[in-house]
C-alpha cells in the first residue's frame, strides 16, 4: 500500500483526495449488519473518520458514509470509494422496504457482533446466512467489536479461530478508538486496506466466471 488518506465531515460528505485524473476510481457498497448495539454506527464511524458515541444511540433509518482510500494493488494505484449503509435494527424490523434498499447491489455484507454479547456470538452462524443471500455475490466478514474491552469478552480468540477456519468467513477486530485522533488512521487502515483487498479480489472472480 502506498499511502494513506480518509477525509470525512460530521456529515458524512466526503472530499475526494486530490489524485492524478489517470488514476481509477472504483465504487463498492458495503452493508453494515447485526443486532441492536452490536456496533455498526461505531464501525461505520470509526471506518470514516468521524467522531464515535460513548453509549449507544440507536440509528433511526438508514444513514450512508464514504471513505476515500487510495491503495496500490501490483503496480497500479486505485482510489476505492467504499460506501457504507448502516441501518439502525429497529428500524430494520419496523419498516420492510429498508432491508432490501440496503441489499440491493451489494458488493461486502459486515456482520457485526459484539465480543460482549455471548448470545450474538453463538446466533452468529445464524445471522451470517441470513445476511447473505448467494445471488448477492458479496463479499462477506464478521466485525467483532468491543474486542478492545477486554474485561467484557464473551468471545476467545481460539473460537475466533474456529469460527473463521470452519465458515470461512474473516472476523475483522478494530480495536479501542486512539485517544489521539492523529493517531487514529494506523488503527483503522488494516481494515480498510483488507476490505479493499477483499472486493478487488471478489471483482476478478467475478470476472473469472464470466
Ligand atoms: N469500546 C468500544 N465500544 C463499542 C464498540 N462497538 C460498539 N461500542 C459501543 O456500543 C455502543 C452501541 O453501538 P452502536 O454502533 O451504536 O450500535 P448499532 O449496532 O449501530 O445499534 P442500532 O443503531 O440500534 O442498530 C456504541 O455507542 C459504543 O459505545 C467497540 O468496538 N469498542
Ligand atoms: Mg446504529
Amino acid at each position: 500500500m502506498s499511502c494513506l488518506e480518509v477525509k470525512s465531515s460530521s456529515t458524512g460528505v466526503l472530499e475526494k483526495p486530490n489524485l492524478p485524473p489517470s488514476v481509477p476510481n472504483v465504487t463498492y457498497k458495503i452493508f453494515l449488519c447485526g443486532k441492536t448495539a452490536s456496533g455498526k454506527t461505531w464501525t461505520m464511524n470509526r471506518l470514516t473518520g468521524q467522531e464515535v458515541a460513548g453509549q449507544h444511540v440507536e440509528t433511526v433509518g438508514v444513514q450512508c458514509s464514504n471513505v476515500f482510500w487510495p491503495m496500490k494493488i501490483g503496480n497500479r494505484l486505485i482510489l476505492f470509494r467504499l460506501e457504507l449503509w448502516d441501518a439502525g435494527e429497529a428500524s430494520t424490523r419496523q419498516y420492510t422496504h429498508v432491508l432490501p434498499v440496503c441489499r440491493e447491489g451489494v458488493d461486502a455484507v459486515l456482520v457485526c457482533c459484539s465480543a460482549s454479547d455471548r448470545e450474538g456470538w453463538l446466533d452468529l452462524p445464524r445471522a451470517v446466512a441470513e445476511a447473505t443471500q448467494p445471488a448477492d455475490r458479496a463479499a462477506v466478514a464478521v466485525v467483532l467489536t468491543r474486542w478492545d474491552q477486554f474485561s467484557k469478552r464473551e468471545v476467545t480468540e481460539a473460537e475466533v479461530e474456529a469460527f473463521e477456519a470452519s465458515r470461512g468467513v474473516p472476523v475483522v477486530r478494530l480495536g479501542a478508538a486512539a485517544s489521539d485522533p492523529a493517531q487514529e488512521m494506523a488503527h483503522t487502515a488494516p481494515t480498510l486496506n483488507f476490505l479493499c483487498r477483499r472486493l478487488w479480489q471478489r471483482d476478478q472472480e467475478l470476472l473469472a466466471i464470466k
